[in-house]
């Protein structure tokens, strides 16, 4: 890949969350100057647009909770692909858009990385663990499934589009954890995640659990996916999400992520998901996720020439 590339892709989905205004969050992102930020860190910044999804498969599935499914079905075929593609051109960040997206993006970076020979890990930076399968989800909204779907559990054949490579879960870290469903624990007990929650930031801090993993990824030789959801953030600092959870991490905690995973060199695409520009303040949440994208792609935190931190 062209290491200095940026490609930016829209995924206006909001199928998956439980109330609208996820599909604004693209717009809210752009508007907040996220390809200017990369572009004042020197990177070329390709933006390809929305991605827009084929006509939903007329799928149904037997648990009666389950909310439009064949609209997600759809939006991960097509993200699938739009981020294989990506991930040979340049870092992709994708635009958000409700977690569902995930399904599809990871597992296109996924399949770019295989041909790469290089096993793919993912950060899932959010207060949820999104680890419902199609037959647990009692929401029955989407964005609770794609941590599950893209390492492989079972039941999501034939229902979502096949993986064509999929996540090992040992591959997994959570960060930033405060409510997990009983259906979620049982899966979770099983499934080998490595699972930071917020009493371990808490008692050992973000940095020496962010490193353990990333020590783990550099061993294998792997490269990395950031999947951020805005409600790992504390709703304090950035209220633009429809699932806030009290007791997120603060700016400086999540700064200080983005800077430890810039400075591994491992990361190679990143989700930007859950900004609902609906719920948002005057902006604040789009523009806190540019700073952080900023962060994770080189911006120094006490750089006073931009002045990232001072907003
Ligand atoms: N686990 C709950 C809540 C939830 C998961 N992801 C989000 N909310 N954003 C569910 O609905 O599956
Ligand atoms: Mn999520
Ligand atoms: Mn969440």
């Amino acid at each position: 890949m062209e290491a200095r590339r940026c490609i930016l892709i829209g995924a206006p989905v909001q199928e998956g969350a439980g109330r609208p205004g996820c599909d604004m969050g693209p717009s809210a992102l752009r508007a907040a100057g996220l390809r200017e930020a990369l572009r004042e860190l020197g990177f070329e910044v390709e933006d390809r647009g929305n991605v827009t999804p084929p006509p939903p498969p007329p799928i149904t599935h037997p648990n009666p909770a389950v909310k439009q499914l064949p609209e997600v079905a759809a939006w991960t075929r097509a993200l699938a692909e739009a981020a294989f593609e990506a991930s040979g051109a340049g870092f992709p960040i994708f635009l958000g858009g409700d977690h569902s997206l995930s399904a599809g993006t990871v597992a296109g970076v996924a399949r770019h990385m295989a041909q790469e020979g290089r096993g793919l890990f993912v950060l899932w930076l959010d207060a949820h663990a999104d680890f419902h399968t199609l037959e647990t989800t009692t929401s029955g909204n989407l964005h609770g499934t794609p941590l599950a779907c893209l390492t492989g559990q079972p039941g999501f054949t034939p229902f979502m589009p096949e993986l064509a490579a999929r996540v090992r879960p040992e591959n997994v870290c959570m960060l930033g954890l405060r409510s997990v469903d009983p259906a979620e624990r049982i899966a979770l007990n099983e499934a080998g995640v490595t699972v930071c929650d917020m009493r371990a930031v808490d008692e050992e801090g973000l940095a020496p659990l962010l490193r353990a993993f990333l020590k783990r990824v550099a061993a294998a030789d792997g490269v990395l996916h950031v999947s951020l959801d805005v409600d790992f953030l504390d709703p304090d600092i950035a209220p633009g999400v429809g699932t806030t959870v009290p007791g997120g991490a603060t700016l400086r905690e999540a700064h200080l992520a983005m800077e430890i995973l810039h400075d591994s060199g491992l990361v190679r695409s990143l989700d930007l998901v859950e900004l609902n520009p609906f719920l948002d303040e005057r902006g604040r949440t789009a523009h806190l996720l540019v700073d952080l994208a900023a962060s994770l792609m080189g911006r120094r935190i006490f750089d006073r020439q931009t002045r990232s931190f001072l907003q």
